[in-house]
Formats: C-alpha cells, structure tokens, sequence
C-alpha cells in the first residue's frame, strides 16, 4: 500500500499515519487557481471546526490525461502544485500513482486509502468531481462516507462571468489571455527554469537575452511578445520583454522548431546562464513576426522593452 501514495508536509515528506485526523480535499488542482483557493478555505475551516490536520489528495498526474491520446497541457508542474498548495495553509498533500489507484471503486478508495491510510474523517471537493473506477465517485459518494456535516461540496465558482476551471485558464492561456488567466490564478501564469545557453545572437543584436524552455507537458502562451515580470536566483524582480516562439526572422535549417522563451531584462547585464530564473508573463504585446531584416527586429525589439515598461507604469505591477 506505502508505494501506491506518499505525504508531502512543509518539512518534508512525511508519515501518513503520524498525520492523526485529517480532513481531505479532493481534486486535481491543476494550476491551483481561483476555484481551488476557495476550495482550500473550505477544507482549513473544517478542519478547524473538526480540530484535525488538514491536506490534499491528488494524483502525480493528471487524471484526465491517462486515457488521452492528445494530451491536456498542465499549468504548473506537480512540484509547483505542492508548493502553492502548501502555501495556502495546509498540513499537507498526498500525492497517489494513478495507475495504481485507478482500479480502486470509489468506495475502496474512500475505505482503503482516505479512512485506513490517512485517518481521514471529513473532505471537500468541487460540485463537479469524479473519482474511482470508471470515474463513478461522486460528491454524494463522500457524503454517504463521512455525512453531510463533515462534507463540503463547492459550488461553480465564477471570475469574469466565466466558471474558474484548469480548462478555461489553458484557453486563455492559449489565446495569450494572460491577464484574464491571472485573475483566475490568482497570480500570474509563469515560466520557471533554467537559462540555457542561447547563441549569443541576441547579445549581437545588443540584446543580449536569456533563454528557456517550456517543460513537456506544461501550458505553452500563444507565441508573441509578452510583458514580463522576471525573478532572478537572488530573489529580486525585474521587468522584462519575452518572446515565446520559434524566432522566424533568424531561423534557419540548422534549428529544430522547438519553443523558445527568450527574455530581455531590463537595465540588467549579470551572466545567469545556468541559474534558475521565473518568468511571469503579465500581458500580451504582439504577435511573433518574421522581418525582413535584423535592424528592423532590433528597432522592434526596442519598442517592445518600452511597450512593456509603459504597461508596468500604467499597471503600478512595479514595487
Ligand atoms: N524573433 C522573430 O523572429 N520575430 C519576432 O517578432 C521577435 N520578437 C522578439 C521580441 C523580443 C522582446 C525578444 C527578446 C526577441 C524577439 N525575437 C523575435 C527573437 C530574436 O530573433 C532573437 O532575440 C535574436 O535573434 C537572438 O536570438
Ligand atoms: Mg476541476
């Protein structure tokens, strides 16, 4: 049974069965936007009322993916997931191996791994939830289990006129709808990884820029330039321009097409190559283009820096 699931507690993993009580929420909490954030409040209120440790349980992976051909793009890596739902409060977040569990009933599940393992006695899950073989699990299933006193249910939750849900912030996402996207996140949606050694290209142009890549799996924005806000390793915040693409003015045969993050940071000229560097994309410039010489790309790139600077005074996102 230890090998089907694991805890992570802000120390560290931990044991379950040193847990005592729990109250559960459950979910996928992809992204862990808007929706979840009340989902969350719900769960520590009843934990509180229940005076029991309070946690999530997800899978490693997606759920939804397991029986897809073409995969649904995540909006955060699970590493990501755990930190952002710690940060909210919780005790901690259990993390299962779907292929392990998905032949689980709902009520072996909520027998064998909530009760039994995690010494679960309340839990909370969005109005919409489906766990258990087949996916035949639902919110009256968890009722039945732990009562209606002892179960929260969420309704639909709304942000500008729209059901928050994972499905709708990857459309905004892929619409380059960044800024809808962080009203539903609750944050801005962002790159975080290291900077690769680019060609120096950028340095030439007099743009010397710091290179990424989106990891597999993980949400791509619509390809354009994008005001940024950019975390450097030593904690401080800069604004910046980025360009997700594939570059079309300077590709040639030699390149594979694969998604680029380039970002130009303003007033900064450390070397971070190597170094761990958040991207947080706030608000969609432009397209991606293919010009007809460098020195217009240049000029352009120039007026993307201010572009972004202007949206950052105009937004007072800066400090
Ligand atoms: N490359 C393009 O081919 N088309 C673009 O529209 C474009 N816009 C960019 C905007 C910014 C703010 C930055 C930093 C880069 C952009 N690039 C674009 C990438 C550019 O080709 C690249 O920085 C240099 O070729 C050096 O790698
Ligand atoms: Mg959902």
């Amino acid at each position: 049974m230890t090998d089907t699931f694991y805890t992570v507690t802000p120390s560290g993993v931990a044991v379950a069965a040193d847990l005592g009580d729990t109250v559960i929420a459950l979910g996928s909490f992809d992204g862990v936007h808007a929706a979840h954030h009340a989902l969350i409040g719900e769960t520590l209120s009843l934990g509180r009322k229940l005076g029991v440790k309070t946690g999530v349980w997800c899978f490693s992976t997606l759920p939804a993916n397991s029986l897809r051909k073409e995969k649904l793009p995540m909006l955060c890596s699970l590493d990501e997931k755990i930190e952002l739902l710690l940060s909210l409060g919780l005790d901690f977040v259990a993390v299962g191996d779907f292929s392990q569990l998905c032949s689980y009933s709902p009520e072996d599940f909520i027998e064998n791994v909530l009760k039994k393992e995690l010494n679960c006695i309340g839990c909370a899950c969005g109005f919409n939830h489906r766990f258990g073989k087949g996916g035949v699990g639902s919110p009256e299933t968890l009722v039945r289990a732990f009562g209606e006193e002892n179960t929260v249910i969420m309704p639909e939750f709304t942000l500008l006129s729209k059901t928050v849900s994972s499905t709708v912030i990857r459309e905004l996402i892929s619409a380059g709808d960044v800024s809808s996207a962080a009203v539903m996140l609750k944050r801005s949606y962002s790159l975080k990884g290291e900077v690769l050694q680019g060609k120096h290209l950028g340095r030439k142009l007099g743009f010397p820029t710091a290179n990424q890549r989106f990891p597999d799996g993980i949400a791509v924005p619509k390809y354009g330039i994008y005001a940024t806000l950019c975390t450097t390793a030593d904690g401080k915040k800069h604004a910046a321009v980025s360009n997700i693409g594939i570059r079309p003015t300077i590709i040639d045969g030699s390149d594979t097409h694969a998604v680029n993050c380039e970002t130009y940071i303003h007033d900064f000229n450390q070397n971070i190559y190597g170094e761990i560097l958040t991207v947080e994309f706030c608000e969609y410039l432009r397209e991606e283009k293919k010009f007809d010489s460098v020195e217009s790309l240049r000029q352009q790139i120039s007026r993307d820096l201010e572009g972004s600077l202007s949206y950052f005074e105009r937004s007072g996102s800066l400090i």
